[in-house]
Order: structure tokens, then sequence, then C-alpha cells
């Protein structure tokens, strides 16, 4: 799978992929963070989808089109909120890698990029959301080969260089 998965150091929003994942929160109506940047991107189009939506539980995830992005469509996750691990977070995060995966073959979309969901705003530990984001995404691409190439975007050289650190562990 080391071939499909590719680390990369940009703004998600500008990135020509079929969908970008968005980290998005229970309302989907937007927020700050990459949210924020997805919304103002896409334009207030994406916000008036969202809201027929109404909402979406945390690990689960919605389809919406990506209007003025050049993703064609957006997959909004909604991560967990870290509180040390007491609240299922870690099952939850692989949901929400898991259920974009999952529509996205549904949608037949062959190129996706996620961002890397809950490590912002959300709080949780970096290296282990890493950890969790490769460990599910192996684990579906052996049993989806639809998928032709999934970037995991980072925002910065420091979780740039970390999230490599942890690719290289996990394909030695
Ligand atoms: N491209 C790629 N990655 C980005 C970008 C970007 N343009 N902007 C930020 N990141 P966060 P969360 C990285 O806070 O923790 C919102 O208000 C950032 O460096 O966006 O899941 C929602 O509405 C970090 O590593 O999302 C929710 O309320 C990662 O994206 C809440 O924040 C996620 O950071 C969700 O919090």
């Amino acid at each position: 799978m080391k071939h499909i998965v590719e680390i990369l150091n940009a703004d998600i929003t500008k990135i020509t992929v079929d969908a970008i994942v968005n980290a998005a929160n229970n309302s989907l109506t937007g927020g700050g963070g990459v949210d924020g940047a997805i919304h103002h991107a896409a334009g207030p189009q994406l916000r008036e989808y969202c809201i027929t939506l109404k909402g979406c539980a945390t690990g689960k995830a919605k389809i919406t089109p990506g209007f003025n992005l050049p993703a064609k469509f957006v997959i909004h996750a909604v991560g967990p909120v870290w509180n040390n691990g007491t609240g299922d977070e870690e099952k939850l995060l692989a949901l929400c890698y898991q259920n974009s995966l999952q529509l996205a073959v549904e949608n037949n979309i062959k190129t996706i990029a996620f961002p890397c969901i809950s490590t912002g705003a959300y709080r949780f530990p970096f290296d282990k959301a890493a950890a969790i984001a490769l460990t599910t995404i192996d684990a579906f691409l052996k049993n989806n080969p639809s998928i032709e190439k999934v970037y995991l975007v980072v925002f910065g050289e420091k979780d740039h260089k970390n999230y490599e650190r942890i690719l290289n562990r996990f394909y030695p």
C-alpha cells in the first residue's frame, strides 16, 4: 500500500483530487481551522447544502459537492474531541477514516485527500492520530482496490516531519 499513500505539506483546499475530507463538527455548518478554509474556498453554496444534511454524528461522514473547490466532492467527517482517551476517541477517529473511505468507494472516488482529523481544535495527540489514520487506511485499502491514491495532508513542516517519521515506521 506504500505507493498509494502519500504525505503532502499543503493547503488541502488547493489539491485537485476527486474528494477532500473536511474535519467538520456535528453541525456541519462550518467552523475554524481546515473546516473554515474549505467553506471559504468552496463558497457559500457549500454551507447552504450542508444545512440540508441536518448534522452528522461523531465518527460518521457525509458527502457534498465541492462547489468552487478544485476537488469534485467534500466528505465531511466529524472527529472526536480528545479527552485523554476516556471517550472512545481512538475508535471514533478510526471510524472517521473508515466511513470516509466507504463513502468514497460508493461514489466512485479514486483519489482522496485527508487532513489530520481532530489534531487541531479537538486536541487529539498528533502522533497517535497519524498512527490511527495509517492503520485504518491500510486495512481499508487491502479490501478496496478501487481507491488509487490517498493523500495525507499536513499544514506545516513540524507535522510533515512527524507524519513522515510515522509513515516510515509503518512501511519500513
Ligand atoms: N489544509 C490542511 N490541513 C489544515 C488546514 C488546511 N488548509 N488548516 C488546518 N489544517 P482543525 P479538528 C490542519 O482544528 O481538530 C473546526 O472549527 C491542522 O494543522 O481544523 O478536527 C471544526 O468546525 C490540524 O492538523 O480540526 C470543528 O469545530 C488539522 O488540520 C473543529 O475545528 C485539523 O485541525 C474540528 O477540530
